[in-house]
């Protein structure tokens, strides 16, 4: 029998011993104090009746409460929007586990704060500006064969195009990536199915390079989109920049992206939403932007076959354009790299099936899905029957022979995600539902109210060639009453659904007060193998033992001829050496190891005035170089509740006055 149906057994087996049990104690346990809801002897009818729960909400509770110890069976890994991190969630329970630092400093985890991970952050820096923010839109897990492996994660910087790599080994960003070429991105990140390429597109068209060009006169001509196929070398665990490159496209607004695969493997698709060529101006006596977006009838999805483009590059068909190959317009149209299917009205998400043969799009002012047939696009594609151009002369195939058919869902149809019993789950923002339908028939079978306007889904291995259904979660961008009041600044609801069933069910409201996600990827809990402890030394940034290491007895400070260097270690309950004494005005360079291999055993370093704040992970190696320009005595400690002698674990940095 399939897991998740005894499983599901399981809890309704109890869920109805419990139903069956109202009115009489269900857990056997007599009840010895009266229905006050917090005494731990109430028998559960005593328990639902003080806390006013319906045996429809103790049903939904015994699926996702998850006892003091045990594991959850999926991982979460959200989008922490306009906060610059990832959140990764516990799936049944909705438990946080942990904020990686990603595109913004992060004091928790000393993310910004040492020599190794400023150098992470000064890699996203774009025309040599620092950014301390980010928009984080869609995290993408690391596929092998289409599912997904446990690797590596990406995730992109809407706001300054960025893409940063998470190494799931440690859960930690190792590397941010920017191309100067494009003024923004959306459609990222997105994978192919070996992970070959990380795929980044441009949103908001700007001229190549962002140099200035204006739109009143030259949009047409000088503005571009692009989508960036950023290779990824497994071994390194890093993106190789000399080996990406890009395809250019028209200035349409490119919006999401999904990859082909399994029969349409090789092929990217994308939407855009601006044939229109609309800019602004509202001030310059144009129609505001948003209606100017919505006059056509059709957009164009943008269907690439990104194989072809990797050869074409690789073979010098590619212009390097600030720092990056491009393969120009004209070239992807002679060599067909990249063809147009109509699309309707203002499309979102883009979705691609598990068996790689539908592509599935939802304009959000039309009330339908559209399920496109792969071998319909590629038939007329190979046969070179085109419907017409557009004005770039990209070649137009027709909307009737492009598609399988369209099925009617609801208001504002943004999102879709898939289970296991080829059923499709598309969000309804205006309508605020999630809507389940069948792929193959092209049938609603159910709807399920969100609370509120919910934005993007996420299901057990969505975006896999093998969804696994179960779980499902609406990521909400309203929560008005579904919380306490906190003030005008309200966080996001994340609705954890039961798709395990015919019938969706929803099981449970979390919070996530933490910028705007957008997307989320989960994942089998048991695909992930971090490790506990960093090898003696290791630097987690290169990942291998520094140069610098300290081991124990070998503390010291050196005065050289780039600064004063101090070795230093930390373990239960103290800094070797504790007390730093340097001249003001010199340069500081810190080597602190913590010398510990217990699981969990972190320390902290922190130094008064200095805005110096490490997290030393069990044998994590750290630098940091400051000068000391300011001339006294500054307490540092540890800042991690480590021992019984925690407090004790001190000392000071004195700096000699001139
Ligand atoms: Cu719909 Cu950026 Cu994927 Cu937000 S996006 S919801
Ligand atoms: Cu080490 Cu507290």
């Amino acid at each position: 029998m399939h897991p998740p149906v005894v499983l599901l057994r399981s809890f309704l087996g109890l869920g109805l011993a419990c139903g069956v049990l109202v009115g009489a104690a269900c857990s056997g346990s007599k009840s010895s104090s009266g229905p006050t809801g917090g005494a731990a002897s109430s028998s559960l009818t005593d328990l639902m009746k003080a806390r006013n729960l319906s045996e429809a909400d103790v049903n939904a509770a015994l699926k996702t409460y998850t006892p003091s110890g045990r594991m959850d069976e999926y991982l979460t890994f959200a989008s922490g929007g306009h906060g610059g991190q990832v959140i990764v969630i516990g799936v049944p329970s909705m438990r946080i586990l942990k904020y990686i630092a990603v595109f913004t400093p992060e004091p928790w985890q000393g993310y910004g704060f040492d020599d190794q991970t400023k150098s992470v952050l000064a890699g996203g820096k774009r025309f040599a500006k620092d950014l301390t923010w980010a928009d984080t839109h869609h995290p993408a897990l690391s596929e092998t064969g289409g599912d997904y492996d446990g690797q590596f994660l990406f995730i992109n910087d809407k706001a300054n195009a960025r893409i940063a790599v998470i190494d799931l080994k440690d859960f930690t960003t190792k590397q941010i990536v920017t191309s100067e070429l494009i003024g923004g991105d959306h459609g990222a990140a997105f994978v192919t199915p070996n992970t070959d390429y990380v795929i980044e597109t441009t949103q908001y068209p700007v001229p190549f390079g962002s140099t200035y060009a204006d739109p009143a006169k030259e949009f047409k001509e000088k503005f571009r989109g692009a989508a960036i196929f950023w290779k990824f070398d497994r071994t390194k665990g890093r993106i190789d920049k000399e080996a990406s490159f890009a395809i250019e496209f028209p200035p349409y607004t490119q919006d999401l992206a999904d990859a082909g695969k399994l029969v349409s493997d090789g092929y990217v698709f994308f939407n855009s939403i601006n044939t229109e060529l609309t800019w602004g101006g509202n001030q310059e006596g144009n129609p505001p932007m948003e209606s100017g977006y919505s006059k056509n009838d059709m957009d164009y999805l943008h269907v690439v076959n990104w194989k072809k483009a990797a050869e074409l590059i690789n073979a010098g068909k590619g212009e390097m354009i600030n720092g990056i190959r491009v393969l120009r317009l004209p070239t992807s149209i002679a060599e067909h790299v990249l063809t147009f299917v109509p699309e309707s009205k203002s499309p979102h998400g883009v979705d691609v099936s598990p068996d790689g043969q539908d592509i599935v799009i939802s304009g959000k002012l039309d009330t339908h899905g559209t399920v496109f047939s792969f071998a319909k696009i590629k038939a007329q594609i190979d046969a070179g029957k085109f419907e017409t151009k557009d004005s770039y002369g990209v070649p137009v195939l027709s909307f009737k022979d492009s598609i399988r058919g369209q099925v009617e869902l609801g208001l504002g149809p943004l999102h879709s995600q898939f289970d296991d019993k080829g059923n499709v789950y598309t969000s309804l923002f205006l309508e605020t539902v999630v809507v389940k339908w069948s792929l193959k028939d092209l049938k609603v079978i159910d709807k399920l109210p969100t609370h509120y306007n919910i934005g993007h889904l996420v299901a057990a291995e969505g975006d896999t060639i093998h969804p696994d259904g179960k779980y499902l979660i609406a990521m909400n961008k309203w929560a008005l009453d579904r919380f306490n009041k906190v003030g005008p600044l309200l966080p996001q609801n994340f609705q954890l659904v039961d798709i395990g069933g015919e019938k969706m069910q929803l099981l449970y409201d979390m919070p996530l007060p933490l910028g705007e996600p957008h997307y989320a990827q989960m994942i089998k809990a048991d695909k992930l193998k971090p490790v506990d402890v960093y090898t003696p030394g290791e630097d987690p940034i290169t990942g291998v033992v520094s140069p610098n290491v300290v081991e124990a007895n070998k503390e010291r400070v050196e005065r050289k001829a780039d600064g004063v260097h101090v070795y230093m270690t930390a373990i239960r309950s103290h800094f070797t050496p504790d007390i730093i004494r340097v001249k003001e005005g010199d340069t500081v360079k810190l080597h602190v190891d913590n010398i510990e291999q217990a699981y969990d055993a972190t320390h902290g370093f922190a130094i008064d005035s200095y805005n110096i704040n490490l997290s030393l992970e069990p044998g994590e190696h750290s630098d940091v170089t400051f000068v000391a320009d300011r001339a006294g005595v500054f307490p540092m400690y540890c800042t991690e509740f480590c021992s019984a002698l925690h407090l004790e674990m001190a000392g000071y940095l004195l700096v000699e006055p001139k």
